[in-house]
């Protein structure tokens, strides 16, 4: 039995498999984030979100591809990366792969000290720039992401402690397409982390448990800690933050992520949006290669 406390449910196997292929349809259908045309490009990092989320988007048949993006961290890396082909192998899915060391001559420690970026940060943002990039190149019209329900309520604590109205603006289940870039969706957003690796240990899915070494003092693992303490307390306290922020505080702040959309052009040198002169992914492979 798994036991869904801020629902007050408990399912059986088959019904908790069921139910989380049902939030995930409703999640995607009542935020128009995918049509069955749609050729949707999933983020796989080979843990347990994304291998879900990969899983219940081809069961609920949409044609969904993954992206793995090799980011060079060690054995973290190679690890996730055989996970990630394993998973579609089983599946007969495609697979399409990135290597930052292989394909633009640096690794995210190595960038992260060449650019003076903390590593989620050099991560994060060459994860963003190559997501983008990789579904413009491929013709695929939506990025899948397996943010879940813990993730967007850390990271929505984290903008509101800072007023963040751009980061806030942008804190959004769908991204829709605009000049230069892809739609991007979070179907996993009434998901809970612990709900995603039940699913994945009832459908036999393997992922990588080891968290990424780099991910120490990222302070967004502070943010779920403190939710989680308070979520122990009253159940369905992070649910009701994030979708009270979706339904009564993104309509506000959108507007600020629709100007800042605006004011972006092409980068003069790989022709994603930026806001000004050439972007942060290009930026950072010049510092790292002027470093090696
Ligand atoms: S992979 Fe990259 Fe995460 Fe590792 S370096 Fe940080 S952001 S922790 S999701
Ligand atoms: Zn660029």
């Amino acid at each position: 039995m798994i036991e869904i406390r801020r629902h007050n449910a408990g399912f059986c196997h088959q019904c908790f498999v069921k139910h989380c292929r049902d939030q995930v349809a409703r999640t995607v259908e009542s935020n128009s984030m995918l049509t069955s045309q749609d050729r949707v490009l999933v983020a796989v990092s080979g843990g347990k979100d994304s291998l879900a989320l990969w899983d219940i988007l081809l069961s609920l048949g949409y044609r969904a591809d993954g992206l793995y993006i090799g980011l060079g961290i060690g054995d973290y890396s190679s690890e996730s990366a055989a996970y990630a082909r394993r998973f579609a192998a089983s599946r007969s899915a495609r697979l399409v792969e990135v290597d930052l060391p292989g394909d633009f001559g640096f690794d995210i420690p190595t960038g992260s000290r060449a650019a003076k970026r903390a590593p989620c940060s050099a991560c994060g943002l060459s994860k963003r720039h190559l997501f983008n990039s990789e579904a413009l190149k491929g013709g695929y019209q939506v990025i899948a992401t397996g943010h879940n329900l813990d993730d967007e309520a850390a990271v929505l604590f984290g903008n509101v402690l800072r007023w963040d109205l751009a980061y806030l603006g942008r804190q959004q289940p769908v991204l829709a397409e605009g000049a230069g870039f892809v739609k991007k969706v979070k179907p996993l957003v009434r998901l809970a982390e612990r709900e995603t690796a039940a699913y994945c240990v009832l459908e036999g899915i393997d992922y990588i448990v080891e968290e990424c070494p780099m991910s120490a003092g990222n302070r967004h693992l502070g943010y779920k800690e403190l939710l989680n303490r308070v979520e122990e307390t009253s159940p369905g306290t992070k649910s009701a933050f994030l979708f009270g922020f979706f339904d009564k505080v993104a309509p506000l702040v959108g507007q600020v992520a629709a100007e800042e959309r605006e004011s972006l052009h092409a980068c003069p040198s790989c022709a994603n949006p930026t806001v000004s002169g050439i972007c942060a992914f290009c930026k950072l492979v010049e510092r790292a290669s002027s470093n090696t």
